[in-house]
């Protein structure tokens, strides 16, 4: 079966969950990484005593098993936490290699700021946690990466179009992860065989969604 790492799951509402259910539904090995420790934690936990057991259920009726937990932080500016090459040094000794990527994780500390009344640093908070991270994910991730391997990422149609409230730098961020998208999917295309796709999502109430009122 395929091995998956997940980046971005840390409860059961967002689109990383739900990706993962399908891919353990398909019969991949699941892997996750979460943000900062006290996230892992939290997850972890809730996992073992069951608070996710209804949202864990597959179409077969069996339960979706996580297999790791990783901290993983896509900024990484404190010294407590893990940034991506750890993660990915760590999963190679755990596992050895992963076939698919998923990257679910944005973060703009800025959102409900119009464009023009945001600041330089949260303009560039966005891109970094939001656009960057996928690049250096992929970075770290690819030397494991089999072979005809497949990454993906979650995008916004805020990239092209206007929509209000999605501000920070926020529709910037998923602007450069699309033009990201076809550059790295030539590179790693060519380099590694590796595929690199990105899904403009449509809305789901999660933690994120609900903290900037969409
Ligand atoms: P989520 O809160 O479940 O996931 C975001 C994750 O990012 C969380 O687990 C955070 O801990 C993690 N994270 C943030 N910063 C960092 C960091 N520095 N290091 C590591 N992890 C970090 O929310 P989600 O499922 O909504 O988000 C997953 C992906 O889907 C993100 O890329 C979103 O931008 C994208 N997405 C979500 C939606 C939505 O509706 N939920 C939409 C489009 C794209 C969207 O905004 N109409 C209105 C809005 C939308 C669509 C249609």
């Amino acid at each position: 079966g395929k091995r998956a790492f997940i980046a971005g799951i840390a409860d059961d509402n967002g689109y990383g969950w739900a990706i993962a259910k399908s891919l353990a539904a398909a019969g991949a090995e699941i892997l996750v990484g979460t943000w900062v420790p006290v996230r892992t934690k939290y997850l972890e936990t809730s996992l073992r005593r069951g608070k996710f057991d209804e949202s864990r259920v597959l179409p077969d009726g069996s339960l979706m098993e996580i297999t790791k937990v990783y901290p993983l932080d896509a900024v990484f500016d404190c010294p407590e936490d893990v940034p991506e090459d750890e993660v990915a040094e760590s999963v190679k000794q755990d596992f050895g290699t992963i076939d698919i990527l998923v990257h679910s994780l944005a973060n703009g500390p800025e959102v409900s700021k119009p464009i023009l009344e945001t600041s330089r640093n949260g303009y560039l908070a966005a891109i970094s946690a939001s656009s960057y991270s996928f690049v250096s994910l992929l970075k770290h991730f690819i030397p494991i990466m089999n072979p005809g391997g497949s990454t993906i990422s979650l995008t916004y149609i805020a990239s092209e179009k206007i929509i209000p409230g999605y501000g920070g730098g926020m529709s910037s961020a998923k602007a450069a992860l699309e033009s990201d998208t076809k550059v790295l999917a030539f590179e790693a295309g060519r380099k590694h065989n590796v595929r690199v796709n990105t899904i403009s999502a449509g809305p789901l109430r999660s933690r994120a969604a609900k903290a900037i009122g969409f």
